[in-house]
């Protein structure tokens, strides 16, 4: 259920994702390039100026991909939105084992888990002591279970990082819609769950919001829940569409905008569940000139639902589409928080873990071989510090070319010492110095000139690039426009194989 209505169409760009835009395949040899006349560093700011990320967003970025958990009353009532009438009762998922999630979120090279602790019915997957609503009451492992518990331990014995979930909107609560008192029993939810299970990565607040059960509007004090946060969990970082640390995508699709600056203008989506004109667009693309680093975090579900229905076994998202999901996310600069919902049993269904299976053989076996690895790399002369041109061959994001402070177009090239076929290319900014490039083009010798395969807008963490296979020696990276002097970590080649 999408959480907003104006989100409809908004990811539909999901299929096709990783074609360069305007080109369908590769030009024809000896077609000229077409000269892009913007300047550079036209509007240059001087990298003092950019916003750059935190160590928490960097690993949060880097991770790319995260399995979203949605679990909780609604698996039992076959529904998305419970109304906070549910009983306890409901909740028994016998076979419950929150190791089966992490074993395949890890097989599915998912690096983190986020669990539903609470969703808008108000039922709490963990024993909290300011409500009894909640496992405590349920008849799942005679009221002592706790599934927040189970799914951190899960997530450490894998190497995961844990992150949670806590709707703001409570439709159980009858202190909701009484705004303080309601927000005390807010934070001191949060206060259990960031003190009671260790370090959590991530901390999830939905947009979605509707009236208390006596028609009174809550009104969150979003400053004291962050600061909650940041005291007891100073590592995590916080998602909403008002971030602070990172922001929804603007859709439930899973597809970044094209371009997607990882900067936003906070002052365009203020709060969590805040809609306006342009808060979709800014959500979507993020903001060239913004001032605060706030990357965007693409959620989907496998399924349609983002909870369990028995009815929706057949209607699993394929391996192949789960691919170019990655493209429109992961692929443009975004992170992927794919969804898959335990049954009523506690398990990840049969399918999914098939899917998620397929999803990472077709990934592994896309990206098995760069064939850039053994090239030589030259690039205009110029300054050149963080690695110089070979930077871009090695896959240590601290290493980078640098592009020189005044040159208008400036360009890196591959030398790949013999004609080579392929058809995907990753780009990757080091983002550690800020998020720059705003227009490039990828080009290849044809043995007389210059033809350009792809061209792309922002590159930031990393840009993927994938067209009808093309075979060339020499591969040339040409930025057309930057923010600042560019700094490109990666420039990699694959080629698919049949089956991928
Ligand atoms: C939305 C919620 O209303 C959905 O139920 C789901 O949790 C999704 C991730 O966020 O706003």
């Amino acid at each position: 259920m999408n959480r907003r209505h104006f989100l409809g169409a908004a990811g539909a760009a999901a299929v096709g994702a990783w074609t360069p835009r305007g080109l369908t395949g590769v030009a024809a040899p000896g077609a000229a390039a077409r000269r892009l006349t913007s300047p550079c560093l036209g509007a240059a700011r001087v990298p003092t100026d950019l916003p750059v990320p935190s160590a928490a967003q960097l690993s949060w970025q880097r991770d790319e991909t995260a399995m979203f958990v949605h679990f909780g009353v609604n698996t039992f009532t076959n529904r998305e939105w419970g109304d906070g009438t549910e009983s306890p009762a409901l909740f028994d998922p016998r076979g419950l084992d929150a190791r089966q999630w992490a074993r395949e979120a890890k097989a599915g090279g998912f690096r983190a888990m986020i669990l539903t602790a609470k969703h808008h019915d108000g039922f709490c997957l963990w024993p909290s002591a300011l409500t009894d609503h909640s496992v405590a009451r349920s008849p799942w492992r005679d009221g002592k279970g706790d599934v927040v518990h189970d799914l951190v331990e899960a997530c450490r014995a894998e190497g995961l990082r844990a992150g949670l979930y806590l709707s703001p909107w409570d439709r159980h609560e009858p202190s909701y819609g009484d705004s303080p008192r309601y927000m005390d029993y807010y934070v001191g939810q949060l206060t259990e769950l960031l003190t009671r299970y260790g370090p959590v990565s991530e901390v999830w607040f939905d947009g979605a919001n509707g009236e208390g059960p006596n028609g009174k509007r809550q009104v969150y004090h979003w400053e004291r829940i962050h600061r909650t946060v940041r005291t007891l969990q100073p590592g995590a970082v916080m998602f909403s569409d008002a971030g602070p640390d990172v922001r929804w995508i603007g859709n439930e699709d899973g597809a970044a905008g094209d371009p997607n600056w990882s900067m936003v203008n906070p002052a365009l989506v203020p709060y969590a569940g805040f809609s306006g004109p342009g808060v979709e667009r800014a959500l979507q693309h993020g903001d060239r000139d913004g001032t605060v680093w706030r990357p965007g975090e693409a959620d989907v579900s496998i399924r349609p639902g983002w909870f369990w229905h028995p009815a929706e076994s057949d209607r699993v998202k394929s391996a192949a589409a789960l691919v170019e999901l990655y493209g429109a996310s992961v692929g443009r600069n975004s992170k992927l928080l794919l969804n898959v919902p335990p049954t009523t049993d506690g398990l990840l269904h049969d399918v999914d873990v098939r899917r998620l299976a397929e999803f990472r053989a077709r990934l592994d076996a896309i990206f098995a071989t760069d064939l850039s690895a053994g090239a030589s790399a030259s690039a205009i002369a110029g300054r050149s510090d963080g690695g110089g041109p070979a930077a871009v061959l090695d896959a240590d994001p601290d290493t980078y070319w640098a592009a020189p402070d005044d040159a208008p177009q400036p360009w890196v090239e591959v030398d790949l010492g013999r004609p080579v076929t392929f058809d995907t290319v990753v780009l990757q900014e080091a983002i550690q110095l800020g998020q720059r490039v705003e227009s490039y083009r990828l080009q290849c010798w044809d043995g007389a000139r210059l033809v350009t395969v792809a061209r792309g807008t922002t590159i930031g963490h990393k840009k993927l690039d994938r067209f009808a296979p093309v075979t060339a020696r020499r591969v040339r990276l040409t930025i057309d426009a930057a923010m600042a002097a560019a700094r490109i970590g990666r420039l990699a080649l694959y080629r698919t194989p049949p089956d991928a």
